[in-house]
């Protein structure tokens, strides 16, 4: 159906790729997970670590490859917790202006690790009401050939608010706390997944990196 080239994906975290597989498989186009180690994200914003990330995997792989870097933004907490989203509870930080103070890695799994970051976002925001609640998913999709060079970002938003309790069992990370504009208030976690990827952060940039490899047809 496609002559699209077959792309590796770098990434550790389940959810993204439960929507990968999803996402890329409507495009058209194939993928492989990648299994390797994973890069310690040590740039200052989601495009540099997107670009780190991606020429990681793809020079692990020695092949095309896709990695991004995600977070939740919120204007009200100076764009907290932003790069920091997916260690947001082992960092003490200064929400007047965004800054980073300290972080301290504590070792949690995954999902106790996500727990936490929405339990820290909700305590945040307990005192915010109105406006001071939006918030927008924000990605950064980095597309690096064989030898680790970046070809090609991708930039993608989701915008809503967050909400004083989860709501919803499905998607991952802060799904359960996001009311999306696209979704009718609905959370991420709530609506059906192919609801979410229809109109996610991600999705929007991977539309982006399906145009752009469609213009690259040499790319390999
Ligand atoms: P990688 O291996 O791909 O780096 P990661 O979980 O470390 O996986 P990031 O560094 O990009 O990913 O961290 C992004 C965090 O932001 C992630 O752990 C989630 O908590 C949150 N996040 C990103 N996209 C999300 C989405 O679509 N829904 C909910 N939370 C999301």
């Amino acid at each position: 159906m496609t002559s699209l080239p077959r792309l590796h994906l770098g990434t550790g975290n389940p959810g993204k790729l439960r929507e990968y597989q999803a996402i890329l498989g409507e495009l058209g186009h194939e993928f492989l997970p990648l299994s390797a180690p994973e890069p310690e994200e040590t740039a200052p914003d989601l495009d540099g670590n997107a670009r780190l990330k991606a020429s990681f995997y793809a020079r692990h792989a020695g092949a095309l490859t896709l990695a991004e870097d995600a977070g939740l933004v919120v204007p009200s907490l100076g764009g907290l917790p932003g790069v920091i989203s997916a260690r947001f509870s082992d960092c003490e930080v200064d929400t007047s202006t965004g800054r980073v103070l300290s972080y301290r890695a504590s070792g949690r799994p995954r999902e106790a690790l996500d727990e936490a970051n929405r339990h820290r976002l909700l305590q945040l925001l307990s005192a915010h009401e109105g406006d001071a609640r939006r918030a927008s998913f924000q990605v950064v999709i980095a597309l690096a050939a064989p030898d680790g060079a970046i070809l090609f970002t991708a930039r993608g938003e989701a915008h809503g608010r967050i909400l004083r309790e989860p709501r919803g069992l499905g998607g991952f990370g802060y799904d359960a706390l996001f009311s999306g504009d696209e979704t009718d208030g609905l959370t991420f976690a709530e609506v059906d997944p192919a609801r979410k990827n229809a109109v996610s952060h991600r999705r929007k940039a991977l539309e982006l990196i399906r145009r752009w490899m469609r213009e690259h047809p040499q790319v390999r």
